[in-house]
């Protein structure tokens, strides 16, 4: 497509300026993909994590939308790419609630406009859809001892879990009915210092140095017992794109295999930063969802034997670094004679 692209392939990620998509590109452009960005419009910008990228060679941004059928359509008849990654969708569990009926026709529409473009206008693309862990849902009544992996029940209990199961049925739906090479990864959470504002574990790190520098005295939380399986975003975005590689498309779980409480991550951060977290928390009942996941742990061993993936992050280090990263951004926004501590 692009005289300059070294190895002649052509990506498309949806969702590109979110967390995974930013990283997601940032790899591809590194292996010398060229990469067609497709992003929402917004009223203000919102552009922050690819703004590096806007003066490369490789990399072009389109305006589309999950809900809007015919701009996947011309994407796709103009690019016919060798990779389409869809990582796009209203992502917070909690909002979900809010407003389900956006949320699930974004995911499990959005998801099948997708894959029937590709079906009819480029049956040779390879597809990565961005599944879920929370479509285990409330599944604490089976015993996987090891974690939940590709084989376990699912039990979703939010919109937005049951919109991704749904996409989720969908892509294998394609693979087996009409031979599409179309993969879906079953990411638990991950995080970095890109993750949303509003996801709790950047929440709690952001408050961490604000509190720490003095600029705010109290952190509103909910549920502090739920269990989640954290790994790093630039770990998991290495395991999309070796899905894509494999002679045959699949489902993988993707995960570090250790657990931890909502309460031990504040430990970890809040310790980083020489802070009691127990002074400044308070338990805020509008954090608190009408359905919980109350515990999630995968089990990644399909993808360590058939994909040679595992993490190189785990939850401590994961924590600390998007401390010391806040802490950084929130140094910078306050003249440097007030930081204290
Ligand atoms: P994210 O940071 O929230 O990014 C989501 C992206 O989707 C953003 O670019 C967002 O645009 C875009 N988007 C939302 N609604 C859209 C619409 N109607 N049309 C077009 N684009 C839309 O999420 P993430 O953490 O990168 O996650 C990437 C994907 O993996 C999501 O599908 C998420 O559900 C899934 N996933 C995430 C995790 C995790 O722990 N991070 C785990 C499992 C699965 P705006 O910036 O304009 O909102
Ligand atoms: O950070 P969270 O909002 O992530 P959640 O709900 O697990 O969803 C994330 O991971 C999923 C994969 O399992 C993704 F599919 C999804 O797109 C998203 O990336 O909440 C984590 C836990 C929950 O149990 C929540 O109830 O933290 C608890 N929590 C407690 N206080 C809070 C808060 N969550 C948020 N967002 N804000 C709070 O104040």
């Amino acid at each position: 497509m692009n005289n300059t692209n070294p190895i002649g392939k052509v990506a498309v990620i949806t969702g590109v300026n979110g967390q995974d998509g930013s990283y997601l590109a940032d790899m591809l452009l590194h292996k010398g993909y060229d990469v067609i960005g497709l992003k929402r419009r917004t009223s203000t910008i919102n552009t922050s994590r690819i703004d590096h990228l806007y003066d490369h060679p490789l990399f072009k941004l389109h305006h589309y939308d999950l809900t809007d059928g015919s701009s996947v359509f011309h994407i796709l008849e103009k690019y016919k790419p060798d990779e389409f990654y869809n990582l796009a969708a209203q992502s917070h569990v909690a909002v979900s609630f809010e407003i389900p009926e956006y949320t699930s026709s974004g995911i499990a529409e959005g998801t099948l406009k997708i894959l029937e473009g590709i079906r009819t206008i480029s049956p040779n693309t390879r597809f990565y859809q961005a599944s879920s862990s929370e479509m285990f849902g409330d599944n604490t009544d089976h015993n996987d001892m090891n974690g939940f992996n590709e084989r376990s029940r699912m039990l979703p209990v939010s919109p937005y879990a049951v919109a991704k199961l749904h996409a989720h049925h969908m892509t294998r739906t394609y693979r087996t009915a009409y031979g599409l090479h179309a993969s879906s990864g079953i990411l638990f959470n991950h995080e970095s210092p890109r993750r949303g504002e509003t996801f709790v574990t950047r929440k709690i790190t952001i408050a961490a140095a604000r509190i720490k520098l003095g600029l705010q005295d109290e952190l509103r939380l909910g549920n502090l017992d739920a269990k989640r399986d954290w790994g790093y975003a630039g770990d998991y975005v290495k395991a999309m794109w070796l899905m894509l590689q494999q002679p045959h498309a699949d489902d993988y779980v993707i995960a570090t295999q250790e657990t931890y409480t909502v309460r031990e991550f504040l430990d970890v951060v809040f310790a980083e930063a020489g802070l009691d977290w127990k002074r400044y928390v308070v338990i805020d009942p509008q954090y608190f969802r009408p359905n919980e996941v109350p515990f999630l742990l995968g089990d990644p061993s399909k993808a360590k034997r058939l994909l040679g993936w595992q993490p190189e992050v785990n939850m401590k280090l994961l924590a600390r670094l998007m401390y010391k990263s806040d802490l950084a951004i929130q140094t910078k926004q306050i003249p440097s004679e007030t930081v204290i501590g």
